[in-house]
């Protein structure tokens, strides 16, 4: 499908989504949402994609929030609507069974940080700032930010950050634990795909009971989560992948994973 608020590449098993209305410093309107969720289902029904990079357009920014000119002609029904929206599609970023990784490559505000925060982990570069501002606006974080955030850095910091809508440089925000890497801008996509890489590489069976693993096994019990990966580890054993990275380190040369879901 032909898109026009975001760009959707395809290369060597790694998908690339880039917001594209870098003149809006690409704040998300109702248009971009919709060629979102759409370009989320092509990842979720393609099972050449391996992992899949979230970027913006431009040097200035990954995603600079909702778009403002459009929340404020909303009533409280429309804005509803709206979050509800956002929200289901960051619940399927989230839950796609593949790595997502956000290359943040400057601003990444209210809506744009709640983004990031549903991917499995942040790259940044020097020039990113990450902040919930909404509370400046006379509104809160309507995509998932009052949820993810806590969950990731812990309540106070996140509550400070919430309640004040101040921004935070990348430095910062990797030293509070919500980003893993801070790069220079040119090399922050080449950094992101060598990643990337890596984990195209690996089993898709196992890449997938990693993901779904750590994920549920952070919303319930130690004991619960244990289980939940005893099946998972179970499972992965049953797999292709599996025989082939068990032989292939006996047998000292390097695996060659197939990507199939068996
Ligand atoms: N929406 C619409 N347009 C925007 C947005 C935005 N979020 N952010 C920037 N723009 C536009 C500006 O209006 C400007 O347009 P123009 O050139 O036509 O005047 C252009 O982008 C460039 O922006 P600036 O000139 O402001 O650039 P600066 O470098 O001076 O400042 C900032 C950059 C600091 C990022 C500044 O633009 C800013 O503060 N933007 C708004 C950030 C913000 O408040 N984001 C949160 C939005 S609310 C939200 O995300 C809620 C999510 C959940 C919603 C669910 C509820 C229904």
């Amino acid at each position: 499908m032909a898109y026009e608020n975001i760009l959707f590449t395809l290369e060597d098993g790694i998908a690339t989504i880039t917001f594209n209305r870098p003149k809006a410093l690409n704040a998300l309107n109702g248009a971009l949402l919709g060629e979102l969720s759409q370009a989320l289902g092509e990842v979720a029904a393609n099972e050449e994609v391996r992992v899949l990079i979230l970027t913006g357009a431009g040097e200035k920014s990954f995603v600079a929030g909702a778009d403002i000119t459009e929340l404020a002609t909303y009533g409280p029904l429309q804005a509803k609507a709206f979050a509800q929206q956002g929200q289901a599609i960051i619940s399927t970023l989230q839950s796609l069974t593949i790595p997502v990784i956000a290359a943040v490559n400057g601003f990444a505000l209210g809506g744009g940080s709640e983004m990031a925060l549903a991917c499995d982990f942040i790259y940044a570069s020097e020039n990113a700032n990450f902040g919930l501002p909404e509370i400046s606006l006379g509104i809160i974080p309507g995509f998932g930010g009052t949820q993810r955030l806590p969950r990731l850095i812990g309540p106070n910091l996140a509550k400070e950050m919430i309640f004040t809508g101040k921004m935070i440089p990348a430095v910062e925000a990797r030293e509070i634990g919500m980003v893993n890497k801070v790069l220079p801008s040119e090399s922050l996509m080449e950094e992101t795909l060598k990643t990337a890489r890596i984990m195209a590489s690996k089993g898709k069976v196992s890449l997938r009971a990693a993901k779904q693993s750590v994920n549920r096994g952070l919303t319930v019990d130690l004991a619960t989560g244990l289980d939940i990966e005893c099946d998972a580890f179970a499972l992965c054993m049953a797999s292709e992948d599996a025989k082939e990275g068990t032989a292939a380190f006996l047998e000292k040369r390097k695996a060659a994973f197939k990507g199939r879901l068996k």
